[in-house]
């Protein structure tokens, strides 16, 4: 029997959060990021930047531990839920279709698994679309998130995550790599951007953070002065700075439970079919941060639980490699 095709991924569409305290988190992502709110009830909240056409790309759930309930991949038509079905099938992982009404609200017919990592993983073709708040100046505020633009996960065994997606059909834009070619991160694509997802070395499954897009750097300036001028500068974790990987401008923060977001401007395309694999020695001092500014221990170990289909904690397996243990210049954590 021949193996079955792997679902067309069109691009990283949403995460599912579970937060301990909805009104705090709505503070965090809505008032302070700038993120709009589409739909919300007692127990969830359906979030979506200025550029997004359609329900949602953040979904917070209220709950009694802080975790990641699912990342979602859209995928190109519905008969592409059914490949996803049948590819993690095939794989031997937990698979359990949810019909459009009993999932997360605004998505149709999907497919949740758990894929070969760990992780809790949603595709989906249907969702519900928007108004277009593009030119809505008038409703901009905060950060003024645009979009969502990746996920970030921590996983024990790199290599492995990268030949699970590379069998998704993603792209490599950028690795960091040991003097042999050891494999400490990787940043792989659908959409034509530097990543859709990217892995961190360390014990996992775990999400290390979510990506989300501003069009300007000074929007991501004006979120590190917004925290800072109402005295909650502690959610401010790393950065503001210049990705060395991605060359992006960035600033890390942490929400009310401890959720990592990246507030991202500024990658590159990365659309055309002979783009080659972009390869950063773990070595190089500009790999993380371009201008050498040393990445804080918290950024490397600290990330969140994911759960598994039942609702349950997934176990959590150590490092092969640790990146953090790499003593190099302004960085590295000994
Ligand atoms: C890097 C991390 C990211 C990203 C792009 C580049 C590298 C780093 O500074 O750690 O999360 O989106």
């Amino acid at each position: 029997m021949t193996a079955p095709t792997a679902p067309d991924v069109i691009r990283s569409a949403y995460a599912q959060l579970v937060v301990t305290d909805l009104p705090r988190a709505r503070w965090f992502w809505a008032d302070m990021l700038g993120f709009h709110v589409q739909y919300e009830d007692r127990d969830t909240l359906c979030l979506r930047g200025s550029d997004e056409l359609t329900h949602h790309s953040l979904v917070l759930r209220r709950g009694a531990e802080a975790a990641l309930d699912h990342i979602a991949y859209r995928v190109r038509t519905p008969e592409d839920v059914d490949r996803a079905e049948a590819f993690f099938t095939r794989l031997g992982r937990p698979v359990r279709r949810v019909p459009a009404g009993q999932g997360t609200k605004g998505i149709g017919d999907a497919v949740r698994v758990v894929d070969p990592l760990g992780f809790p993983v949603e595709f989906f073709h249907d969702i519900e679309r928007a108004e277009r708040l593009i030119q809505r100046y008038d409703l901009r505020h905060g950060a003024e998130i645009a979009r969502l633009d990746h996920f970030n996960i921590c996983t024990p065994d790199i290599p492995a995550a990268y030949a699970h997606y590379r069998s998704l059909g993603f792209g490599c834009s950028e690795t960091i790599e040991g003097d042999e070619h050891e494999l400490y991160a990787a940043w792989m694509y659908r959409k034509q951007t530097v990543h859709d997802v990217a892995f961190t070395g360390g014990a996992g499954p775990r999400l290390h953070h979510l990506g989300v897009a501003t069009h300007e750097s000074h929007q991501v300036l004006r979120c590190a002065d917004l925290f800072g001028s109402i005295r909650k500068e502690h959610h401010i974790e790393r950065g503001p700075g210049r990705h060395g990987v991605s060359n992006a401008f960035y600033l890390y923060l942490r929400d009310p439970d401890g959720h990592r977001v990246e507030v991202y401007t500024s990658d590159y395309y990365t659309g055309d079919p002979d783009h080659e694999t972009y390869r950063w020695n773990v070595h190089d001092d500009r790999r993380r941060d371009f201008w050498g500014n040393a990445v804080i221990e918290s950024w490397y170990k600290e990330a969140t639980p994911v759960l598994g289909l039942d609702g349950t904690p997934q176990p959590v397996m150590d490092s092969l490699l640790d990146e953090s243990a790499v003593q190099v210049g302004a960085d590295g954590l000994g």
